[in-house]
């Protein structure tokens, strides 16, 4: 698919430290260690609600990894899919008598004009689930030569399961215990009751087509690939096994992250399908989280309409850690819009303190775990000095702003 236009992203004077991130797999903040181009998978939007602001500070949230690391000289193989195949869609498409792929399409642009605005880097490689069927009947085929997954045995509906227990260190990502994996598996999209299965929890591959459902043609019968796998096989096949970062929201830690782990791992016989587990709190509204399903949504498109600057969506995004749960309140945007206000003109001021200090500070603060809130803090001081008239550096405002472009994608003139 087609990805989104790339935003210049000013080069920033000297370097900052490496940068750590809270890893869910071993549950501490550790460095991320990559080679000269660092590799991330994000996962995509099922496109039929974009883009809400849960959807936006995760796809932020990432950007601001990616912007980090390229500050440190990496370059980052950043590759992102589309669910464009899933239950939800066709649900939606039939209720509003649209067909499901101009949905897809339609709701998949929605989203790239929303990150292009809120000035998000895009991924190299964009990826559909339609455009990686081939690719998944391939690692289905080797799965189930390998022994690591099989076919129910349902004369109609010839499925395809992954069984749990394929690799030794499953469970590893989420760390969660049998009934926590029970409970979530039940929520988040899993059948723990289809008959035939060998475990409750065995994950599906391949569904075999039902009546009016699309399908693919495949050697294990006509149907489509199940959820996990195409994130596994898409990531794996662009950025290879024990890539640096696999991130998405904490709705995603089980079952979607676990089984995109042990399928990759299963395939290619090693551990660690991912060297580090990211993973961004929920924003929600009225008290709950964000969902499609609740309806609670405030989307990106409608702030734009609306003329709200995308610049304070962004700001307003980055005020509180990634990794907290959080309610969008109006106070948020308000809060964000009066800082945005306070930064430009900080910007536009013919002088101010140096601006070395000041951009080492964001650098440390981002460095530690993504500490936006501390980050933004340091600009509030900067912005702070320069309106009582302190210092006198000519150059310090547009330094700041090249800094405060490239290291939180905030324009300021
Ligand atoms: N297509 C799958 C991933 S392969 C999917 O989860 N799509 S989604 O449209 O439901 O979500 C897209 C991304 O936004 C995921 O990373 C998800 O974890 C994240 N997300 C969804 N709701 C929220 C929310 N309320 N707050 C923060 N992130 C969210
Ligand atoms: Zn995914």
């Amino acid at each position: 698919m087609q990805s989104w236009p790339d935003p210049a992203v000013p080069v920033v004077p000297g370097s900052g430290p490496a940068l750590r991130l809270f890893d869910t797999a071993d549950r501490a903040v550790r460095p991320v260690t990559p080679g000269p181009t660092a590799t991330m998978y994000v996962c995509g939007i099922t496109p039929y609600d974009a883009t809400h602001l849960g959807h936006a500070a995760t796809y932020v949230t990432f950007d601001q990894v990616n912007r980090v690391l390229r500050d440190l000289g990496h370059e980052v193989n950043y590759v992102q899919n589309v669910t464009d195949v899933d239950d939800p869609l066709f649900e939606r498409a039939d209720r509003d008598g649209v067909d499901w792929r101009d949905l897809g399409r339609r709701e998949t642009q929605l989203f790239r004009d929303d990150m292009t605005a809120l000035r998000v880097l895009p991924p190299r490689d964009y990826i559909g689930a339609i455009e990686s069927i081939g690719e998944v009947i391939e690692v289905v085929e080797k799965l189930l030569a390998s022994g690591a997954a099989y076919v129910v045995d349902d004369a109609e509906y010839p499925d395809v399961y992954f069984r749990a227990d394929a690799t030794e260190q499953f469970g590893y990502e989420s760390g969660y215990d049998a009934q926590t994996m029970a409970t979530f598996f039940a929520e988040r999209g899993g059948d723990p009751d289809r008959p035939g299965k060998r475990d409750p929890l065995d994950a599906l591959l391949w569904r075999a087509v039902r009546p009016g459902e699309p399908s693919w043609e495949s050697p294990f019968g006509p149907g489509r690939p199940g959820w996990h796998i195409e994130c596994s096989a898409i990531a794996l096949n662009r950025l290879g096994v024990e890539f640096d970062i696999q991130g998405g929201g904490n709705d995603l830690i089980f079952p979607h992250h676990e089984f995109s782990a042990a399928h990759g791992e299963a395939l290619t016989n090693t551990r660690r399908f991912a060297r580090h587990y990211v993973h961004t709190g929920m924003v929600g509204l009225d008290g709950e989280k964000m969902s499609k399903s609740r309806g609670n949504l405030v989307f990106v498109s409608v702030l734009r309409r609306d003329k709200v600057d995308p610049a304070a969506i962004r700001l307003a995004l980055l005020a509180e850690h990634y990794r907290a749960d959080r309610m969008w309140t109006d106070e948020t945007l308000q809060t964000a819009l009066t800082r945005l206000g306070r930064w430009r003109s900080a910007a536009a001021s013919s002088n101010g303190p140096d601006a070395a200090p000041v951009i080492a500070r964001i650098r440390q603060h981002l460095a530690d775990d993504l500490d936006t809130p501390k980050a933004l803090a340091a600009v509030d001081a900067w912005a702070d000095d320069v309106r009582q008239g302190i210092g006198t550096d000519p150059d310090a405002p547009a330094q700041l702003s090249a800094a405060v472009d490239a290291l939180l994608g905030i324009e300021l003139h």
